[in-house]
């Protein structure tokens, strides 16, 4: 096996070994703890092909910093970025459901330009905050008076290009939005850029899966909106269908965020939401359930025990007024976890994470509630939990820097007043919740390097176009 460095990696080898990149980080977060001096190996498809603590370091690239493996974000609907900021006012009831208006009114003059500006923007702030891949929750399909675009993908592959030119991973999840509540009632006009049938959705991801049938950035799968939106027989046939097509897709699905939507469906089906689910799908690990704030204990057990993922989104929830996922219990039953920034009012992993730990310190009034025997560090038990259950979710194989995963990475300056001077075992409790500054370098996605000191080479060009682009959402 031959190395080289990273100045010679687009050159081939003269042999028939595979050519790899080598780089050393100082500190890395492997699956079974920190190590020092660890040499990772990348293949020329981006992929990890050997990770060596202390092992032989000649022409390896010095990282310069700890490094992490890059978070996934597992719950976004991009367009929302737009809106972030414009939807504090009381006024429509001032709640969630008044919230969702405002959403809906500024959908009214989104085209596919602005869909690929806005993501574009986005992903790249993901970026150098740390998300490497996001799950991208996509229900705006169809133009403005509800119409098909010609190419019925259309706002699907603006999203596809948006990820592709920044950089960051994507798991593409097309979304069922097929009524307008669980008394079926038909969809407002504020809804009808979403309408779909499962047969159509599921053309529509395969046609996406068959273009993008050997990037190793992306995956498909998909998203029934929520047990409001999508009746029983379409969200069987949803599910059927596209694990007939791909038995590993992801399905995700909002779940039991509001407490009218828990008491619409006990008074329709006499089941809450989260109970029904786990009793009429076949709710599997393929699963994560957005949101799943409202459990009941029973729910909470029964949940952990299906080996799904929970999609929690902390800002969001906080500032919708969703209510506070019970954490502090699930996590005691062994649940898994992710999270998402969702409607993006906040573009952090660490303002997720620590806002996940904060709510359960607020309501309990104890400390460190993420930490048990084996993970004493609250901030590094929260943060593993969030790269398995994010590349779980996601249905890539990311989170870990260990051979056979996308080499995803994240490189910490470790000299800023965040980290100097903190302790291995204390620089994840320092990330989380300490300080306000983002100590991400360095990002590499799939073997690339997106973001270098803290710049990506797209930001500015990108901007340009997001200004553009919100310059005709306000006109
Ligand atoms: C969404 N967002 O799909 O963007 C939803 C609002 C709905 C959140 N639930 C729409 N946070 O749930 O009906
Ligand atoms: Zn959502």
């Amino acid at each position: 096996m031959r190395y080289r460095s990273a100045d010679t990696r687009r050159q081939t080898t003269d042999d028939d070994s595979i050519a790899l990149t080598a780089y050393l980080a100082p500190l890395a977060l492997l699956p079974d703890g920190w190590a020092k001096r660890v040499r990772i190996d990348v293949d020329a498809d981006g992929t990890i092909a050997g990770v060596w603590p202390g092992g032989e370091t000649s022409g390896a690239e010095a990282l310069a910093g700890p490094v992490l493996p890059g978070m996934p974000n597992l719950h976004s609907h991009a367009f929302q970025r737009a809106m972030a900021g414009l939807a504090e006012r009381a006024g429509g009831g001032d709640d969630f459901w008044g919230w969702r208006q405002v959403m809906y009114r500024f959908l009214e003059r989104l085209g596919p330009d602005e869909v690929e500006a806005v993501a574009a923007q986005l992903y790249i702030e993901m970026l150098k905050s740390g998300y490497t891949a996001v799950a991208e929750f996509h229900y705006l399909h169809h133009a403005p008076d509800g119409r098909p675009y010609a190419d019925p993908a259309e706002l699907s592959r603006r999203v596809i290009a948006a990820a592709g030119r920044v950089g960051i991973g994507l798991t593409h999840l097309p979304v069922l939005y097929a009524r307008g509540g669980f008394d079926d009632a038909p969809l407002t006009e504020g809804q009808r850029r979403f309408t779909g049938d499962p047969e159509r959705l599921l053309a529509l991801v395969q046609a996406l899966a068959a273009d993008h049938a050997d990037d190793p950035n992306l995956r498909f799968g998909v998203a029934p909106h929520s047990l409001r939106a999508v009746a029983p027989d379409m969200l069987a046939a949803l599910v059927a269908g596209a694990h007939g097509a791909d038995p590993m897709a992801p399905i995700h699905i909002h779940i039991a965020e509001q407490t009218r939507e828990v008491e619409d469906c006990v008074a329709r089906t006499g089941a809450r939401p989260v109970e029904w689910l786990l009793s009429e799908a076949p709710v599997d690990g393929r699963w994560c359930l957005i949101h799943a704030t409202h459990l009941n204990p029973v729910e909470t057990v029964a949940l952990a025990a299906s080996d799904a993922v929970a999609g929690l989104c902390p800002t969001t929830e906080a500032n919708l007024g969703d209510g506070l996922f019970p954490l502090a219990d699930y996590l005691a039953v062994g649940g898994k976890l992710g999270i998402g920034s969702d409607s993006h009012i906040s573009v952090s992993p660490i303002e997720e994470l620590r806002w996940l730990d904060y709510g359960q310190r607020l309501t309990r009034r104890r400390r460190a509630i993420a930490a048990n025997e084996t993970s004493p560090s609250p901030g590094e038990r929260l943060f593993r939990l969030a790269l398995d259950g994010g590349a779980q979710a996601t249905g890539r194989p990311i989170g870990r820097i260990e051979s056979g995963c996308r080499a995803d990475l994240l490189v910490l300056d470790a000299d800023g007043p965040t980290l100097a001077g903190r302790p291995t075992d204390r620089l994840l409790d320092a990330l989380i919740f300490a300080g306000n500054a983002n100590p991400v370098r360095d990002v590499m996605v799939g073997g690339g390097w997106r973001v270098r000191e803290g710049r990506h080479p797209a930001e500015q060009a990108v901007f340009d176009d997001y200004r553009r682009a919100l310059a005709t959402l306000t006109a």
